[in-house]
């Protein structure tokens, strides 16, 4: 954590009087429990301040915040504040550049530097704690409501998968601790996570039914826009269930494509061994170690990376790697 910057960032936040918080496209949990997070923390300190968050909004996270959609004059002037993105091309707005300052806020590997002010730190395990560390290194003079906390439990609960995955460590439980005192009311969030519609509990059946396997230990799955059709499930809501497909014990790796916008073609890579971000940099993707997502532009092209994965899996059972 770098104490600095984070005060840096304070007094920037401080002497601005519009401030436009910026998350990436199809935004995940962290992406708008951060911006809404961060833009409670801001009002609650200084009520006559403007902050607004941009971009898309999604079934999943909409009873967060719903972003807003905003003129070019809005920019004007403004501080932007853009969460939860490595890189510029993939943030939900892109007049960014006609605000008056930008600051980059984020978690992942930093492949692209932009922004006037960035701090990244890849040791957080999602964006939401480092609005966490902001607000408490700044404690004396932050403030945060119960939405706040529950936004930022939100993003910290998504992105680390309830706790699980690598990146959590004290730091992260003494955050959050944080969240408690302030009297988060996590029950509504809980609730929100573990329920499932009826028609993606059938679709869930059908994956755990029709999923494929590589000789190595790589499990995949191909949602097809049929499959969005025959279940009466958005895109969004058939691709939340990846981990369906990490249960098994000799499958260290497991991949869910789905076809995008245009045909498009995407993957969400999941590891619990190798890791598995250099492969999807290879596949115009990227992320973090053991979660990462590839853009593969044709249906083609899938079968190249399921026998690259099954390689790094081989490689990984071997003890390769
Ligand atoms: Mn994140």
């Amino acid at each position: 954590m770098n104490k600095t910057k984070l005060k840096q960032i304070y007094t920037k936040i401080e002497s601005y009087d519009k401030i436009i918080i910026i998350p990436h496209r199809r935004p995940d949990g962290d992406a708008i429990g951060t911006s809404f997070g961060l833009k409670d923390i801001i009002v609650t300190t200084w009520p006559n301040k403007t902050v607004h968050v941009v971009g898309e909004s999604s079934d999943f996270t909409s009873f967060i915040g719903i972003p807003e959609e905003l003129d070019d004059d809005a920019f004007k002037g403004a501080l932007a504040i853009a969460v939860d993105t490595a890189n510029k091309d993939r943030l939900a707005d892109q007049r960014f550049d006609q605000a008056d300052f930008l600051i980059k806020i984020d978690h992942h590997v930093d492949v692209q530097q932009y922004g006037d002010i960035a701090y990244v730190d890849t040791g957080r395990p999602a964006a939401a704690l480092i609005i966490l560390d902001l607000f408490l290194v700044n404690q004396d003079k932050l403030k945060m409501s119960k939405d706040g906390a529950k936004a930022l439990y939100f993003g910290i609960l998504t992105d680390t998968g309830r706790f699980k995955y690598d990146g959590v460590d004290g730091d992260t439980f003494r955050s959050v601790a944080t969240l408690f005192d302030i009297g988060l009311e996590k029950k509504e969030i809980h609730a929100h996570l573990d329920q499932r519609t009826e028609e993606l509990t059938r679709f869930k059946g059908y994956l755990l039914q029709h999923y494929k396997k590589t000789k190595n230990g790589v499990v995949y799955f191909k949602i097809k826009p049929r499959h969005l059709k025959k279940f009466s499930v958005s895109l969004e809501e058939a691709s939340s269930l990846v981990n369906e497909l990490g249960v098994f014990e000799e499958y260290p790796i497991w991949l869910l494509f789905a076809e995008y916008e245009e045909g498009i073609v995407r993957c969400r890579m999941r590891s619990k061994g190798p890791r598995i971000d250099l492969l999807a940099n290879k596949y115009d993707g990227g992320g973090h170690k053991m979660a990462s997502g590839a853009s593969l532009g044709t249906w083609k092209r899938t079968k190249l990376l399921i026998e690259d994965a099954d390689e790094l899996a081989k490689q990984f059972k071997e003890g390769s790697l």
